[in-house]
């Protein structure tokens, strides 16, 4: 019996001492160390009661440990939903109540505020920390080192990513088999990896770019990743020399163009630099090009769909455009009001359709239907245009989206937030320009007359509900918020007038 996604990326390495993961403290991790840990965390896990198509959510530090639980979620055919770790209890509360998920893992100082929520929603609850210490490797470490894979078909869900909207409630997007495993194969291809290549991992592994991405791709080709457990930039610069290969968000970029022990000697063994997540300023690659002689290569992708389109391994990478479609993966742009082509050149909302794209929201058919055409184009809500050369630009967003340092925030949910707080009226998030984030979040509000708005028990409300990257940066109030004739608030103005207030104009 197959399971596709666990024998090309895991089973494939199955007894080999091949090196898997280089760690800071200088320890190694074969292959056949990690699915050896990861077939003991299945066996914990179906002995926790969950079944194939169950879904385990894991809201813990980066580790091995913590990828090992994504592997045992495949060889067992459990549903793996991994949060991002700066998510409020009351955060991940919705998560494991939409998921319906059986089980969450936590830290275990997170414990005490989350063994209520999962047991409010029925899920139990076990811990593991960033040193892969807790009550799962207790509980693992009498089990067996080998799980008798569970079969799985290619159109079985392997994992939900949450991705919030534009009404502020997150939706589950349903990742199968067939999405994961056909956007690995073809990165893998299309960017040259092979068993020989050792990518610098800083991104985190709870989000599509460094779990699916960076980790696939290495899996499916038998390389190795030097694993750091957060973006650190001393870290990076001092395993930049052995590394060939590393992917980053925008932020990545600037902050080593900031560090002048950025040269080209550092990085001469280096083959390849992806950029993605978020728009990756034209000025920033060719600075680091003239800083190092390489000319990184930009990718565009989205939670839904893995990866969509990339610059060419060989051939031209052009600044400020996400190159090609991948192999395999349609992509065109549409009249946003008519769904018809635009004419050839033209701006319009970006639309695609491949075997990465997703299976729909989780429970959620309205809100797939409305994205997802019957005829497999997802509506990305990007804007963008295909040049001559068939390069793909983004020109902007077709979605009220927040793009922070790599990370989607979508100002409603904040905007929900903050029209709770006493004292405020109403109120409208934007993003504006940020030196190191790109863009960051700043709430304009309208006061309560004669409310006493107190904007530091808004800030401070916020902050225990949202996660500190969702966080405005700074509050504005305003007499009113600028609207067109229909009422709808014009962020554009917004934008506009406060966009140099953390970049200078
Ligand atoms: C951390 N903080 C942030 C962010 N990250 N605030 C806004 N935006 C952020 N992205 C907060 C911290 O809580 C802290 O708050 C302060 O900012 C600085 O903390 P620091 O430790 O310096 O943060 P950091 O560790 O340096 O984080 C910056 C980072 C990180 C390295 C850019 O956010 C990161 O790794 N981003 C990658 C995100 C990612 O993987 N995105 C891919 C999504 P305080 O000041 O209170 O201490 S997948 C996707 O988008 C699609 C599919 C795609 O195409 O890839
Ligand atoms: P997410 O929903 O978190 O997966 O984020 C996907 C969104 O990130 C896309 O819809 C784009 O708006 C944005 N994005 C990803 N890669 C790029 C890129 N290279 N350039 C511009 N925007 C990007």
């Amino acid at each position: 019996m197959s399971n596709p996604l666990y024998d090309q990326l895991f089973g494939r390495h199955a007894g080999s001492e091949k090196p898997f993961l280089h760690l800071r403290d200088g320890k190694r991790i074969s292959y056949r160390q990690f699915l050896e840990r990861a077939a003991q965390f299945a066996h914990v896990l179906t002995t926790q009661g969950l079944a194939p198509g169950d879904r385990l959510a894991v809201q813990v530090e980066k580790s091995p440990e913590a990828l090992a639980l994504y592997a045992a979620c495949v060889q067992s055919g459990i549903v793996f939903l991994p949060l991002n770790t700066a998510y409020t209890a009351e955060e991940v509360a919705y998560f494991v109540e939409n998921s319906g998920a059986g089980l969450l893992i936590c830290d275990p100082g997170n414990l005490a505020q989350l063994a209520p929520v999962a047991s409010r929603h029925g899920a139990s609850v076990l811990t593991l920390d960033g040193g892969g210490s807790g009550s799962l490797s207790d509980l693992a470490a009498d089990q067996p080192a080998d799980f008798a894979t569970v079969a799985r078909g290619e159109d079985d869900l392997a994992a939900f990513l949450y991705t919030s909207g534009t009404t502020g409630r997150s939706k589950g997007a349903m990742l199968t088999q067939a999405n994961l495993l056909s956007n690995a194969i073809t990165l893998a291809d299309i960017w040259r990896f092979s068993g020989d290549d050792e990518l610098l991992h800083a991104l985190p592994v709870f989000h599509t770019h460094g779990l699916f991405v960076a980790s696939n791709v290495i899996l499916v080709t038998g390389g190795a990743m030097i694993f750091l457990p957060k973006f650190d930039l001393d870290a990076i610069l001092a395993e930049l020399p052995r590394a060939t290969s590393m992917m980053g968000v925008p932020t990545f970029y600037t902050r080593l163009l900031s560090d002048p022990r950025l040269t080209r000697e550092c990085v001469s063994h280096m083959r390849l630099f992806v950029s993605g997540s978020a728009p990756l300023l034209a000025e920033t690659h060719l600075q680091f090009e003239a800083r190092t002689g390489h000319r990184i290569l930009e990718r565009y992708g989205m939670t839904e769909t893995n990866m969509n389109t990339s610059n060419p391994y060989d051939g031209e990478r052009r600044a400020g455009t996400v190159g090609f479609p991948l192999p395999g993966v349609e992509l065109k742009i549409t009249d946003p009001e008519t769904g018809g082509a635009v004419a050839a050149g033209a701006v319009g909302q970006i639309e695609v359709r491949g075997p990465n794209v997703f299976k729909g929201y989780w429970q959620m058919p309205d809100k797939t239907a409305a994205e997802l055409r019957a005829d497999g184009f997802f509506i990305t809500g990007d804007l963008g245009r295909v040049d001559e050369d068939g390069y793909v630009h983004i020109v902007g967003r077709n979605k009220d989206l927040i793009i922070s340092g790599g990370y989607n925030i979508y100002p409603k949910e904040i905007e929900l937030v903050l029209d709770e707080e006493p004292g405020v009226l109403e109120s409208a998030v934007i993003g504006v320009p940020h030196p190191d984030f790109g863009e960051t979040v700043v709430g304009v509000l309208v006061a309560v007359p004669g409310g006493g708005l107190d904007m530091a028990a808004v800030l401070a409300s916020a902050a225990g509900r949202l996660a500190r990257f969702k966080h405005p940066r700074k509050l504005v109030v305003v007499d009113e918020l600028p609207r067109n004739t229909m009422g709808k608030v014009q962020k554009n103005i917004l934008r506009e007038r406060y966009r140099d207030l953390f970049v200078q104009g």
